[in-house]
């Protein structure tokens, strides 16, 4: 089947530019990308890996407002954290562009144009919400009103976050508009429609009878869109940030963000081609270049359904031939979010994780939600590292090179005749990379991650069963052929492991001495000749303490602290009206503590010397559970200094320290707002 393919397109969703990349979907859609984008290099393959920020859309310029800066400045924010994330994580883009780039202003533009003029498109006329005060039509984002299904009072035009049901503005009670809160009116408004009911026939044919082979939840998910029936969809927005309409009568109006999104993939082919020069319309024109869109499900309609339409309905297209979506990956149980900050963001794990990236693309992949939701937890990132790549595949290479500095200084033994065992291990790494590819082929990237790991194992096992150390007095000719065969599988693994793992890989082949090899001479137990020298060893992998795990869980716990509503405080109840002149009565004062002591046998008592600026007196102060002595030295407080003085525990006390007490029992000072004298009067 690969056989008919002589390129390779392969494009990853447009990350959003309104926050940073997480975990999920670096484990939806960028590890596995990567990873088969590597595996085609590693054969020599010509593949374009295009990729780069969204730019555009409602979720943007909401965003934008809501921090009162310009579209402009968020995008340009995100941008720069995504791709250097990317980057940092080894994700092997050919060009990570921007949809806010000329070119794919110009390229999306013509696309437009193109169809406007083949005239693909409707036009219609309907009535949308539109902001009196603020003079613009509102997208479904920007109206908010209450819920019809749980009631909630801040539930977008296009779906409520509280209980997650999808809407439209109609919908909503009460609607009013987010920008100004003004209530909205229905006003009329020209979009153009791609009238996607026209190609739900050669949907079904292309699709549902012609790739069959897709993924069972993406198949199914364009079965039941098909199945529910397609509707016009309009291509172009009232919207003043995205690429403008290219029509005359079209001022204020932009294109869809989903029109122009998809579009950017062939953009940054464009820019990548110009600067590689190479043509780009073998990529996006050529029967013979295979397309591939890696995304998560959410997007599985625009690139299935709506973006194929719009390519057949150009005509000068080829269509994907593969979209191999994944499902949702989860954080300690709960869905991962950007707005309630429930994520691991991957420019922070880079920072606060340093070294690991790697670990993070195995346990990403090893976990990779692929048919199913899953689960991330940090305890499985531990286990993972500890007791697979740590215990499994570090340790084995270690093993074989130690051995080879203490036996060999380093040089590879040859190897001589050879035993059942080890007839059947090197079978083992000859089967390894048919099984690999096979799993990659088929985006199987868990299962094929799997098969390398087996091969490390079989390594490890192969290590314990023939126990070279026991051998080296008695019978070194035979120490001499395990050793060969053992490092012949850590070549191996350091090829294999390339696309999964690549800087390990990097780091292997430095010590082995050996550039990587590839998928051509993989497989068999020859890569490392006889006396060739390796070099120092060094640990693949280290062990994740506990502690510093607890250090990431603890993060988490602190967000979720922090998203939890405010607990409903209990007020103690009001106290009976006094006139002006019971208040008057009271003296009070700011005065600055002195000195502080703890009250022998007092648990609850402190023993202070303030200055109330009239005086030096003591006050006993029932603070020794809140503060410890020094820590109130030189503290302004107010002091009540006409209370009549009570003696407690054999000392006299000279006033009150006036403290506000919260509901849980929390003790603060009261302060004036800024520093004043001593003796300053509250009144
Ligand atoms: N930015 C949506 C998303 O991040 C969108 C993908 C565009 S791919 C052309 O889920
Ligand atoms: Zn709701």
């Amino acid at each position: 089947m690969s056989q008919k393919f002589n390129r390779y397109t392969v494009t990853a969703a447009l990350p959003y530019a309104n926050g940073p990349v997480h975990i999920g979907h670096l484990a939806g859609v960028y590890v596995p990308a990567d990873i088969y984008v590597r595996y085609l290099r590693a054969q020599g393959k010509d593949v374009a890996f295009v990729c780069g920020s969204d730019e555009h859309g409602v979720a943007i310029t909401l965003k934008a407002r809501k921090e009162g800066v310009s579209p402009q400045e968020i995008v340009d924010k995100y941008h720069a954290i995504i791709k250097k994330s990317f980057e940092e994580l080894g994700i092997s883009f050919d060009i990570y562009s921007r949809t806010s780039s000329k070119v794919h202003h110009e390229t999306s533009a013509e696309m437009f144009k193109e169809l406007f003029d083949k005239g693909v498109f409707e036009e219609q006329v309907s009535s949308q919400y539109y902001d009196e005060e603020a003079g613009q039509f509102l997208a479904d984002r920007y109206i908010v009103g209450t819920c019809p299904n749980c009631g909630n009072e801040n539930a977008y035009g296009d779906q409520c976050e509280k209980c997650g049901i999808s809407l439209s503005p109609a919908e909503l009670i009460n609607p009013r508009s987010a920008l100004s809160g003004a209530q909205p009116v229905l006003k009329e408004t020209k979009h153009w429609y791609l009238p996607m009911q026209d190609y739900e026939n050669w949907l079904r044919q292309w699709i549902l009878q012609g790739h069959k082979e897709w993924k069972p939840n993406v198949y199914g998910q364009c079965k039941s869109w098909l199945d529910t029936g397609l509707k016009p969809r309009a291509m172009t927005r009232d919207l003043d940030w995205g690429v403008r309409v290219p029509l005359a009568g079209a001022e204020g109006k932009v294109l869809y963000v989903w029109f122009d999104a998809p579009i950017g993939y062939i953009s940054a082919t464009k820019e990548w081609a110009d600067a590689q020069g190479k043509d780009w319309e073998s990529y996006w024109r050529a029967e013979d270049t295979r397309l591939i869109h890696f995304i998560g499900k959410d997007n599985i309609v625009f690139h299935c359904i709506i973006f194929p339409s719009i390519l057949k309905a150009d005509g000068n297209y080829i269509l994907p031939d593969n979209v191999p979506a994944n499902e949702f990956l989860n954080l300690e149980g709960d869905k991962i979010s950007t707005s309630r900050n429930w994520a691991v963001w991957l420019h922070e794990y880079l920072q606060e994780l340093p070294g690991k990236e790697d670990v993070l693309r195995y346990v990403l992949c090893a976990n990779a939600p692929e048919t199913k939701d899953n689960d991330f937890t940090w305890k499985d990132f531990q286990a993972r590292n500890n007791n697979e790549l740590v215990a499994i595949y570090g340790n084995f290479v270690n093993r074989a090179l130690v051995l080879t500095h203490k036996y060999y200084e380093g040089r590879v033994p040859a190897a001589g005749d050879l035993a059942p065992i080890d007839q059947e291990t090197i079978d083992k790494v000859r089967q390894a990379p048919g099984k690999i590819s096979k799993a990659l082929e088929n985006f199987k990237f868990r299962e094929a991650l799997v098969e390398f790991m087996d091969l490390a194992r079989v390594g490890n096992k192969y290590l314990a069963d023939t126990e070279p150390w026991k051998l080296i007095k008695e019978n070194p000719d035979r120490v001499n052929t395990i050793l060969n065969i053992a490092l012949q599988i850590v070549a191996n693994l350091s090829i294999l492991g390339e696309p999964f793992l690549p800087k390990t890989s990097k780091k292997l082949a430095a010590i082995l001495g050996s550039a990587n090899g590839s998928w051509t001479t993989v497989g068999q137990a020859d890569l490392l000749q006889p006396g060739h020298q390796v070099n120092k060893v060094e640990l693949l992998f280290e062990k994740i303490e506990d502690s510093v795990m607890e250090e990431q869980v603890l993060k988490l716990q602190n967000t979720k602290k922090q998203n939890e509503p405010v607990p409903e405080v209990s007020v103690d109840p009001a106290k009976p009206e006094i006139t002006f002149d019971d208040f008057v009565k009271l003296d009070i004062r700011v005065g600055t503590v002195l000195e502080a002591e703890a009250m022998p046998k007092s648990k609850k008592l402190l023993k202070l010397k303030v200055d109330t600026g009239i005086d030096q007196r003591t006050i006993l102060s029932g603070i020794a559970q809140h503060f410890s002595p020094a820590e109130i030295i030189g503290q302004q407080v107010s002091v009540l200094v006409n209370l009549a003085p009570r003696k407690m525990m054999g000392v006299e006390s000279q006033g009150m320290i006036l403290m506000a007490e919260d509901s849980n029992g929390d003790l603060r000072f009261i302060l004036p707002s800024e520093q004043v004298n001593n003796g300053a009067l509250v009144s």
